[in-house]
């Protein structure tokens, strides 16, 4: 049988209603899209710390309240590799949001969430986040960005 291996990663949506903070990536995994802060988890961290070095590298911003509120597989048909992505709320922090080598940052109120130039799963996960309900979910996805299994569903804790 194939085996699949796991990559475990971070996001970081800084949400203070009714505005949310979405960074441009401009190189590499998602070029082009908005999103949140994050990247992969590393040897000898543990995920938080993870989601935080990655939030402060990408933003310059530093989470002073951080909390999980989702974690979601993702598998591309044809390639063995699972990212699981841990979703976190940073409602605090500390510091400007600047523009890195990496991401562009912007405030978007929650209404004008620009989902036609994101991940095309974030639509469908977003409200939950947006709600402040917690959930687990998994994707496959095709060629260009089409989604071709979903499943997502709320949890009582992560
Ligand atoms: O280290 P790198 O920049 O490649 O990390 C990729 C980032 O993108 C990381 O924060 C996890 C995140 N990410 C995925 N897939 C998806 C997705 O489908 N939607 C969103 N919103 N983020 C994703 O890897």
């Amino acid at each position: 049988m194939e085996s699949k291996e796991k990559k475990v990663m971070t996001l970081c949506l800084i949400y203070r209603h009714p505005r949310i903070l979405l960074g441009m990536k401009k190189r590499g995994f998602g070029a082009g899209r908005w999103n949140g802060f994050g990247g992969k988890v590393e040897e000898k961290e543990t995920i938080e710390e993870a989601a935080k070095r990655e939030l402060v590298e990408e933003s310059g911003l530093e989470a002073l309240q951080i909390t999980q509120f989702g974690i979601i597989n993702f598998e591309f048909q044809g390639d063995s590799n699972i990212l699981e992505v841990h979703i976190f709320h940073v409602n605090e922090f500390k510091g400007e949001p600047k523009e890195t080598e990496e991401m562009k940052p912007q405030w978007f109120n929650v209404d004008e969430i620009p989902f036609k130039d994101m991940w095309s799963d974030d639509i469908h996960w977003m409200p939950l986040f947006l709600r402040g309900k917690k959930f687990k979910g998994r994707f496959l996805f095709g060629e260009l960005d089409r989604i071709l299994e979903q499943k997502l569903s709320e949890v009582e804790e992560m």
